[in-house]
């Protein structure tokens, strides 16, 4: 380590005394300005996780997600475009606590140290940032950090995440035989906009799909999908999307809002018959929506996408006659009760739960031939496992039908972007069944109807206190307060409720469903009563 030169470059990112950072869910997160610290050492950890893992390509993505505009993040991306190893969030966590640059020094050689990293090999990091103010500052200190460490770096400028961690998987596959596409940002355009033709080609075309782009960096990044697809096929008009105008982002509007609000976004006037989604501000969560006739607002979410899903692949495994091969879903504690119904006693499909936070439900899909995973929220993908791929390989297809089946899983593989949920790749998904199909958003929204849900957020004393077991539907601390919740579930016919901390927030979260609208708020009210 050239102590020098980090101690030089980390002088001029010194940390606020004040503030105690932690790598949560999703990176760290918290108010833009206070990070620069943080995201400078970022880059020197990418370094080092890039030498660890022999120089293969690492990525720093800067964002704040569905988060406030004032906001800003930072998190790693693994080779496979995977999120960050968990064993090394408590180094991340560590280095951003380093009070002096002395300690950063430290804190850097242990890492060296317990990884036996061999710091000869060429580190090389891939970064780039959403649409945020405070994005060009902390780039400049990512820049540093990256520096400080003499990192082979590229440049991917202002991107949605997905697409930072699609050529964070493509940059490291070139040349392989899993290689993944071109890692540029008209190779990301190229693959999933010619797999999506493929898909749709010869089928009727359908109405314009109005796209909320919570006035973030999914505004100019789908329509350049849009000019590189330029097809009837895909018929799009974006809406909230000014980057420009500060205090716009997320504003009333984008995947979150609608989610929480349980409305449209700022913005769009529904129309019924016409169909409509919104992206979050980082573009890695989509929604879809409608309005029925007479005017009501009905909301197709992740669970809703995750079920479509799972069936179109259900569906065409069954005719391409891979019998064997086995789709699943994975689903966490917020899924509406009804959707997990419809998938195990419709669809008749294996489901699991998994912790809320994509890298769980990511790594349950990874042990599944096929494994579909969303949050109620709409972050979502599918993965095909290594087994169903040679599964795929090996099957013969005798009739028309079971070509064109085998035919269609493989171009849904490369429609897919297997990294992480991606709201421009999932939207291209959902287009295709819903093409394939000939369906409308109604008929999509036939197959179960939600339950009644509510979530609340209640800011008490300690959050740290609250610890759950079982996919974070069980309490096991405070003592007691899980009876209390049980005995309040049973008082309400299909009662559902459960309490977990935040992952990236210091508060609880309550989430409660039940047959109706009013016993739903009152459970949800009373657990929430009984948390506080
Ligand atoms: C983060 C997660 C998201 C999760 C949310 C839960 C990623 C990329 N994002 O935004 O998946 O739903 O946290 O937040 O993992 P909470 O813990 O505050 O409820
Ligand atoms: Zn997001």
């Amino acid at each position: 380590l050239n102590v020098e030169q980090i101690s030089k470059y980390s002088d001029k990112h010194p940390k606020p005394s004040s503030t105690t950072f932690t790598y949560g869910t999703a990176g760290f997160r918290t108010i833009g300005e206070t990070l620069e610290s943080t995201v400078f050492r970022c880059g020197m950890l990418a370094a080092l996780r890039s030498q660890s893992k022999q120089g293969k390509v690492i990525g720093v993505m800067v964002t704040a997600s569905h988060n406030r505009e004032e906001d800003n993040g930072v998190k790693l991306v693994d080779p496979m475009g995977e999120m960050l190893q968990q064993s090394w969030e408590g180094y991340c966590t560590t280095m951003a606590n380093a009070a002096t640059s002395e300690e950063v020094v430290e804190v850097l050689a242990h890492i060296v140290q317990e990884e036996r990293i061999d710091l000869t090999i060429k580190p090389r990091v891939a970064y780039a940032r959403d649409t945020r103010p405070s994005g060009p500052l902390l780039q400049a200190a990512l820049e540093d950090g990256l520096s400080a460490l003499d990192v082979d770096a590229s440049n991917y400028g202002v991107v949605t995440t997905p697409q930072l961690h699609y050529f964070v998987r493509c940059m490291n596959t070139e040349n392989s035989s899993a290689a993944y596409g071109e890692p540029t940002e008209a190779g990301y355009n190229a693959k999933y906009g010619q797999a999506f033709l493929r898909l749709v080609s010869g089928k009727q075309t359908p109405t314009k799909l109005y796209i909320d782009a919570a006035n973030g960096v999914g505004a100019p990044q789908v329509l350049k999908l849009a000019d590189a697809i330029n097809s009837p096929y895909f018929n799009i008009e974006v809406r909230n999307s000014d980057t420009q105008t500060l205090g716009k982002l997320n504003v009333d509007c984008g995947a979150d809002h609608v989610k929480s609000n349980q409305r449209p976004p700022a913005g769009v006037t529904l129309v019924p018959g016409s169909r409509y989604c919104s992206f979050d501000g980082d573009a890695d969560r989509i929604l879809y929506y409608y309005a029925d006739e007479h005017g009501t607002f009905h909301l197709l979410d992740g669970d809703k996408i995750s079920t479509l899903v799972a069936t179109y692949l259900r569906d065409l495994v069954s005719t391409a006659g891979v019998d064997d091969l086995q789709v699943g879903v994975v689903q966490t504690a917020y899924a509406n009760g009804n959707s997990t119904s419809y998938i195990k006693d419709t669809l008749k499909l294996p489901t699991v739960f998994a912790k809320t936070g994509v890298k769980h439900l990511h790594h349950e899909a990874e042990k599944m031939n096929i494994g579909v995973y969303f949050e109620a929220n709409g972050h979502g993908t599918v993965l095909f496992n290594p087994s169903a791929v040679a599964k795929l390989r090996a099957v013969e297809p005798a009739t028309p039908a079971q070509v064109d089946a085998v035919e269609r899983l493989w171009a849904l593989r490369d429609l897919i972007n297997e990294s992480v949920g991606d709201a421009m790749s999932d939207m291209l998904l959902v287009e295709t069944i819903l093409i394939c199909k000939g369906w409308t958003l109604p008929q999509w929204d036939e197959a179960y109807t939600d339950l009644p849900s509510r979530l609340l957020k209640v800011v008490v004393n300690d959050s740290t206190i609250f610890k759950t077991t079982n996919a974070e539907q069980t309490l096991m601390s405070p003592p007691l307060l899980q009876d209390v919740v049980d005995s309040l579930v049973t008082k309400f016919p299909r009662g559902r409720a459960f309490v977990r901390p935040s992952g990236t927030e210091d508060a609880v979260r309550v989430y409660a469903e039940a047959a109706t609208r009013r016993d739903c708020d009152q459970l949800a009210y009373s657990v929430a009563g009984a948390v506080f």
